[in-house]
């Protein structure tokens, strides 16, 4: 008598694929609170209309993400990373620097900076640059920043940042 192979179906319920989506949160999302701690534009090289800003960022509890930035004293901001090719430190655009919840991100000589093109005074001689800035849930923070040569000297910077160089 032939032994009959045991058939075994397997019924895969492609419900128990879709993922459980969390549950309504009750509790209010504790919205982000942006500040501008630290920062500064530097001065445009002689004769040069491109330079950079580099900022140091919260959002508080559940931090957040810097989308863009402009200003009315240069045509257009973009958000830029360095990255290296080879023995080359490169530029490309990025689209966001996240900020990381209840700490701070710096946009630093180096790594990821905003690249200001068509400064309008290229020498910027009023000495500071106001640039609003864009989130990704919306909000938006305006500040002015110092102009200046070279990066402060961090050493020495106790306070917070005060607006001034
Ligand atoms: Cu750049």
């Amino acid at each position: 008598m032939p032994r009959h192979a045991l058939m075994v179906l397997v019924s895969v319920s492609f419900l128990t694929l879709i993922a459980c989506s969390p549950a309504d949160n009750t509790v209010p999302a504790e919205p982000a609170e942006y500040a501008v701690v630290d920062g500064w534009v530097r001065k445009p090289l002689g004769g040069r209309d491109v330079t950079a800003g580099f900022i140091t960022l919260t959002a508080g509890a559940p931090g957040g993400q810097l989308v863009a930035a402009e200003t009315a004293e240069a045509e257009h901001v973009e958000i830029h990373t360095v990255i290296k090719q080879g023995d080359v430190m490169r530029m490309r655009p990025i689209k966001a620097v996240d900020i990381p919840p209840a700490a701070a991100v710096s946009l630093a000589p180096g790594g990821d900076h905003l690249m200001i093109f068509g400064v309008k005074a290229k020498d910027l001689a009023d000495g500071e640059m106001a640039l609003t800035l864009a989130f990704a849930d919306g909000e938006t923070l305006s500040v002015t920043l110092p102009v200046r040569d070279t990066a402060p000297d961090l050493h020495n910077t106790h306070g917070g940042y005060n607006g001034h160089p």
